[in-house]
């Protein structure tokens, strides 16, 4: 079978870590092999920029600069991990990519959505998932979950009004696109929302 780029994405707390497992061990026992990874990071150079884009310092950062610093780590994920892999016949399991830029730096921040696709088409050229699964949830029961593991990061500090506009975003580009997306509803329990996905993975597996 060959390679294909599956990313997932959603909002706070949504439970992208806890099903990307899930979705590893139900690929590989349908015989795919598998490389997971994650964003912003993925590589050496990639995890140095994840811990500047979400540690806390002193007067922010400029949103161009945030941007582009997402932009690079995805650039060498691109080129040292994603592209390799896929040219080697392995599946990528993406744990966030360039949705979450249109999201967070687009909806959240504000930034303009034609600026993101501007760098997109530079750093992916025509490369794009084959399949996005998008964990959906209420943003207060999200920030419930996540407010319980402790120190918040740079975006998680943010208000709710900001993941509000972060969920709309993702949830018009999934209308948009709805070949390439699948929604979960990922308020239900962990067994609820596992279970939805096999069907979805299963269900794609046999259309593609
Ligand atoms: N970011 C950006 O701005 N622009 C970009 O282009 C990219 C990223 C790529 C880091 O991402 C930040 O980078 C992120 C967006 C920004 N900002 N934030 N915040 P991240 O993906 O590493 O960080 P995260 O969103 O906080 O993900 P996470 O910490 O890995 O959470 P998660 O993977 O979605 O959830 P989880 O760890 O699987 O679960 C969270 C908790 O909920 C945990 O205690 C679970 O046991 C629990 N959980 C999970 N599922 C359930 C269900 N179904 N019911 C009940 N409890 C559950």
């Amino acid at each position: 079978m060959s390679g294909r780029f599956v990313t997932v994405d959603g909002g706070e707390g949504a439970g992208k870590t806890t099903q990307m497992g899930f979705m590893r061990e139900y690929l590989e026992r349908r015989g795919c092999r598998v490389v997971a990874t994650r964003e912003p990071g993925g590589t050496s150079l990639g995890e140095e920029i994840r811990a500047l884009l979400l540690g806390h310092r002193d007067g922010g950062m400029a949103l161009t600069a945030e941007t582009l610093l997402m932009f690079a780590a995805r650039a060498e994920h691109l080129e040292r991990v994603i592209r390799p892999a896929l040219a080697a016949g392995y599946w990528v399991l993406c744990d966030r990519f360039t949705d979450a830029t249109y999201a967070y730096q687009g909806g959240g921040r504000g930034l303009s959505l034609k600026r993101i696709a501007v760098l997109e088409e530079w750093v992916q050229g025509a490369l794009r998932p084959d399949l996005t699964l998008l964990l959906d949830l209420p943003v207060a029961t999200g920030l419930a979950r996540a407010g319980k593991r402790g120190v918040a990061d740079r975006f998680e500090r943010e208000d709710v009004d900001f993941f509000e506009r972060v969920r709309a975003i993702y949830l018009e580009r999934a209308a948009h696109e709805p070949d390439r997306y699948r929604v979960v509803d990922a308020s239900q329990s962990v067994e609820v929302v596992q279970a939805e996905v096999e069907t979805m993975l299963a269900e794609w597996l046999e259309s593609d």
